[in-house]
């Protein structure tokens, strides 16, 4: 090896994957890792990283950038600001969500989304889709072909007036998801109990946002979840329920889990972070803390804490959904705005790792190595990114984090590169920071500075997802069902 072999070298650092932390140095050429070991001659760029804690860059797999809300409510955050906020807070890659609303053409959502991410990006991408009418020309045309584009993931609702499905609905979407190999994520949550509840509140006069977490309450929660894994299994198909919340949603799936169904779960910061009484605050300001389904309670918080730890919950995401404080986001009523009329949803792509780093690593409750897993090497497997993203290996993209676990930072909004201008953290004191950032070798955050221009982050086409490509075969009884109701897979 000649010493102008690499790009950049990061040497004398502390590397952890999801499996393991050893001391070595990292060789970087072209934007991928080519060498691991000890005394490697010096890069063209050379980085000293000793003392800190050098990871794998987080993969952020649930985020809403520059996205109608189904309240049709734009995001603050374009593809600009979300990717430099996620990046700052140690993301190197995200998948965001091409959303579909009731009469659009998936073909035109799609290529218009992914415009809007080429210009501004500037860490690399990819795509879920948000699919709200399953007609037959989606299922049949528009679907496979986009999966096969590689967006290997589908989400879809079975609450919200205008994205839900109904049961019919999500099997008839299920079975084209196993046919072509794309894994479903499911916004878990009971129509009819939210809006029974949410009725006779606002008949009550309950409009204050603090009512938004007693419209969605956990049975509607673990009751979706419950169905939506029957849904799964029926179509013999994986199921990933995102934004977990609840103790009771938590045992549904580790329950399923047991039972052998191929069931997999997401859960986020505010989760473990924030409680349904945070919203109890006087006017509106309680909805900077309201997203669907809503933080809970503290019991809730230690069974997600649990379900993080034995792998019921296999990823940790920031369901980043970025609305201002005034009439063009949460409030579209301003002051008298009620909870039913509120966009729903909190900034969090930022302080995602921030926020586990230093209460889950640093105040031991979880590992580094689990750190890794949960924030980035779980999702690349998930969602068809690995072996590319999501470790630290000869071969992977040089996607690269350097932690500094000494430095301790009181979080307050204005030092965040969002676009939203409160965050449901404010005042929070963090141990441990995200200092320098590389994406495939490019050094995008050093010194508190951004180092890449808008639009240099790359799409990345996802392959097929690990729970479709290693899913058991279906018992024999199974086998039959699905000859007898032409259940496909393309292998
Ligand atoms: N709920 C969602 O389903 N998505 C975005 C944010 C939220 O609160
Ligand atoms: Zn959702
Ligand atoms: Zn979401």
């Amino acid at each position: 090896m000649t010493p102008a072999s690499f790009d950049l070298t990061i040497r004398n650092g502390r590397i952890s994957n999801a499996d393991r932390t050893f001391h070595a140095d990292i060789g970087v050429r072209d934007g991928v890792i080519v060498a691991i070991a000890p005394n490697l001659p010096p890069g063209t760029q050379d980085i000293d990283a000793s003392g800190r804690w050098v990871l794998p860059g987080g993969i952020d797999s649930h985020c809403h950038i520059e996205q109608l809300s189904g309240m049709g409510v734009m995001c603050a955050d374009d593809f600009y600001s979300g990717t430099v906020s996620a990046a700052f807070g140690g993301t190197t890659t995200i998948l965001s969500f091409a959303a579909q609303h009731r009469n659009d053409s998936i073909p035109e959502v799609v290529q218009s989304y992914s415009r809007l991410a080429a210009e501004k990006a500037v860490i690399d991408y990819g795509f879920h889709l948000i699919l709200t009418n399953p007609d037959e020309t989606a299922l049949r045309e528009h679907l496979p072909k986009v999966i096969r584009d590689g967006i290997t993931s589908l989400k879809v609702y079975m609450t919200y007036d205008k994205l839900k499905l109904d049961d019919y609905q999500l099997l008839e979407v299920m079975a084209v998801a196993g046919e072509e190999g794309a894994l479903i994520m499911m916004h878990a949550e009971n129509h009819d109990m939210i809006r029974w509840i949410a009725h006779r509140l606002l008949e009550r006069g309950h409009v204050a946002p603090k009512f938004h977490a007693v419209a969605h309450d956990k049975l509607a929660e673990s009751e979706a979840t419950n169905r939506a894994i029957a849904l799964a299994r029926l179509a013999d198909v994986p199921v990933l329920i995102v934004h977990v919340a609840g103790r009771e949603t938590v045992e549904v799936i580790r329950n399923a889990r047991q039972l052998g169904a191929a069931v997999y779960a997401e859960s986020c910061p505010q989760y473990l972070f924030l409680e349904a009484d945070d919203s109890d605050l006087p006017g509106v300001e309680g909805a900077k803390f309201c997203c669907s389904p809503p933080p809970r309670d503290v019991d809730s918080q230690e069974a997600v804490w649990d379900g993080l730890k034995d792998g019921t919950l296999g990823v940790y995401s920031s369901d980043h959904a970025p609305y201002r404080f005034d009439e063009t986001g949460k409030l579209p009523k301003g002051d008298a705005t009620t909870f039913k009329e509120m966009a729903n949803g909190v900034p969090g792509i930022e302080l995602r790792l921030p926020l586990l780093f230093s209460e889950g690593v640093m105040k031991g409750r979880i590992s580094i190595e689990e750190f890794v897993a949960l924030t980035a090497t779980n999702h690349a497997r998930m969602y068809g990114l690995a072996p590319r993203k999501g470790a630290i290996a000869v071969g992977a993209d040089a996607d690269i984090v350097l932690w500094d676990p000494e430095r301790s930072v009181c979080v307050n909004a204005a030092m965040l590169h969002d676009n939203v201008g409160y965050t449901p953290y404010e005042g929070r004191v963090l141990q441990g920071w995200p200092e320098q950032v590389f994406s495939r070798g490019r050094c995008v955050v050093r010194d508190n500075a951004l180092q890449v221009e808008r639009g240099t982050g790359q799409y990345i086409a996802r392959g097929r997802p690990d729970p479709l490509a290693s899913r058991p075969t279906p018992s024999l009884e199974r086998g039959r069902f699905s000859e007898l109701v032409g259940l496909q897979r393309r292998d």
